[in-house]
């Protein structure tokens, strides 16, 4: 893509000052700075039994976490998986991890064995963090290492798990054994540089397979900043403030603007394992959430479902909607159910670490936003539109790919220079796949998307995973996965699928041959059989022009 001349291009920026970021700390010591004010203050809570552990004990539990991991071997630059649903073992261990310059790499435990393993391998972790039931997921697949309760290093597996002592599966730890028997003053002094990684959570991108981003101390900790910190921040939150943490913490939105964004901000964050509407309901009224980070999908629920009418919602003051386009009515359904609460969306991405814009009514000075818009653009970063084509920078209220440019961004992808290079131009600019432009308001709106990647439910479908996956059955020829609009989902995958000579293969049986290996979120919706994948001349797939049928048809 061809660059612009400078003097062309128009930045947007935010229209609050820039911060002082102090992004020299590392991510604990950070987000742990209020820590020492509010000792006795509530951190994390588990929403279902109520168990509530302090700043205080927080902090103690990660630093005695910590010690155990090191005990075990982990160190400077490993890998931990961490393959569990929200609890308060995900936090500290996240947690341990970056105060021994170690990384987490976090998967949904819903997955298939096989993506796992994807994961797992890809990552280099050498161990891992999960409950008991999923252990015969490790075991289920030859190709992860045995599991053995030694040190890491070597060639066996070390799996942690997080249930009570009793149920702990042969060959594993229990963790909270393992907090027990350790000595917070044995976590040794680690020198970590900001450009250190600390989570390396996996996302397809603009194209291909799942890749691990990698996110440093300086991106997270500037990621938070833009969003908590300051005199008047995007996104007022404190001591006494009560985050929903029903998304899945194995996903960036939740990681960082719920976890660490709360944590730093010293407020409690209540841990959900799942989302299952009457319990979220419950907790919101049991432990009155004022801020509330959700998913459309859960937009759609509280706006149209009736059992909210039965729950006291009245703490909420600030719904946070992100991670996949949310239409005008259904926002506006919402606001007249929780008329009290301030309802906005923040637009983030894996890769952009991971905030581009967020709703300005959620500062602390708050400024009006449009129904629709994605808010502006988060401090301390530019943000410019482009023509997809051309790649020249466009001036306000003309779509094109949105870029974005900041100490939050990746570092790049893992052991990928390739696709790094692809996403972040040698000027610094990310660029998303997004299409939106910017208001004479200076708000972002999100029309479009020129990525490969499909959101059901704001959950990652790559469909390159899943084209790989039917080409390798030997009755299909070439196949082609795009998303189609569905109601609830927002998106949900479907194939374009050419038969192998004289096969057969029915629809039904493509479909299970992919459920069987995937996660729930990237079944196959519908198959349709045809003669040609369409494709470019160099072989790309013309996937606007299967949109397009999936349109007419
Ligand atoms: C239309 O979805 C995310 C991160 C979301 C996020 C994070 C912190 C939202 C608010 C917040 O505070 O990451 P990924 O990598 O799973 O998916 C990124 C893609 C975007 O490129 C865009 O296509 O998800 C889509 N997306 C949205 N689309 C994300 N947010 C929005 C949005 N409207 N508000």
């Amino acid at each position: 893509v061809e660059e612009a001349p400078p003097e062309a291009v128009t930045v947007f920026r935010s229209k609050l000052p820039d911060i002082d970021i102090p992004s020299h700390l590392p991510l604990h010591e950070y987000c742990f700075a209020r820590a020492a004010e509010l000792p006795d203050a509530p951190c994390l809570i588990a929403a279902a039994t109520g168990r509530t552990y302090t700043f205080a004990e927080t902090r103690l539990l990660c630093r005695r976490a910590a010690a155990a991991l090191h005990r075990l071997g982990v160190g400077h630059g490993d890998r931990v998986m961490v393959l569990l649903q929200n609890c308060v073992e995900f936090a500290v261990a996240f947690f341990a991890a970056s105060f021994l310059g170690a990384v987490t790499t976090a998967a949904n435990p819903f997955c298939t064995p096989q993506e796992i393993h994807k994961q797992f391998k890809a990552s280099g972790a050498k161990l891992i963090l999960t409950q008991s039931v999923y252990v015969d997921k490790l075991r289920q697949h030859e190709a992860f290492p045995r599991i053995d309760a030694c040190t890491v290093g070597d060639d066996t597996l070390t799996v942690i798990t997080i249930d009570d002592d009793e149920a702990t599966p042969e060959g594993c730890l229990p963790f909270w054994d393992l907090i027990a028997d350790a000595d917070e003053g044995s976590v040794p002094e680690v020198a970590i540089s900001p450009d250190d990684p600390v989570a390396l959570p996996f996302s397809s991108g603009t194209t291909g397979l799942p890749k691990g981003v990698v996110l440093t101390h300086r991106s997270v900790v500037s990621g938070v900043a833009q969003q908590v910190d300051g005199e008047n921040p995007n996104l007022h939150m404190g001591a006494g403030d009560v985050a929903l943490c029903v998304l899945p913490l194995f996903h960036i939105f939740s990681l960082n603007s719920v976890l660490l964004c709360a944590v730093r901000a010293g407020a409690a964050v209540a841990l959900m394992p799942r989302f299952e509407m009457g319990a979220m309901l419950g907790a919101i009224e049991r432990w009155r959430v004022t801020v509330a980070a959700v998913v459309p999908p859960l937009v759609l629920a509280l706006a149209k479902n009736p059992f909210v009418e039965r729950h006291d919602l009245s703490s909420i003051r600030i719904v946070l909607s992100g991670a996949a386009p949310l239409g005008k009515e259904l926002e506006d359904a919402l606001r007249a159910r929780l008329p009290q609460a301030i309802f906005g969306q923040g637009y983030g991405m894996t890769e952009a670490g991971p905030v581009l814009s967020m709703c300005p009514a959620f500062a602390k000075e708050p400024t009006p936003a449009k129904s629709g818009s994605c808010g502006t653009v988060v401090r301390n970063a530019e943000l410019k539109v482009v023509d997809p084509d051309t790649g020249f920078s466009l001036g306000r209220n003309l779509p094109g790919e949105i870029c974005i440019r900041g100490p939050q961004i990746m570092k790049g992808y893992l052991n990928d220079p390739e696709a790094t290079a692809a996403t972040i131009d040698v000027e610094g600019w990310l660029h998303t796949g997004d299409i939106g432009y910017v208001d004479d308001d200076d708000e972002v709106f999100i029309v479009d998307r020129v990525k490969e990647l499909i959101k059901f439910k704001g959950f990652q479908v790559p469909p390159a995973e899943l084209e790989s996956l039917l080409i390798a059955h030997p009755s299909i020829a070439d196949a082609a996965v795009v998303p189609q609009k569905d109601d609830v989902a927002g998106e949900v995958p479907v194939a374009f699928v050419v038969r192998a000579a004289d096969s057969d293969i029915t629809e039904e049986s493509i479909k299970e041959f992919i459920s069987k290996q995937v996660v729930f979120y990237k079944r196959l919706h519908k198959v349709h059989f045809i003669h040609a994948i369409p494709k470019s001349a160099s072989g790309k797939i013309l996937r606007r022009e299967l949109r397009a049928k999936l349109a007419a048809c």
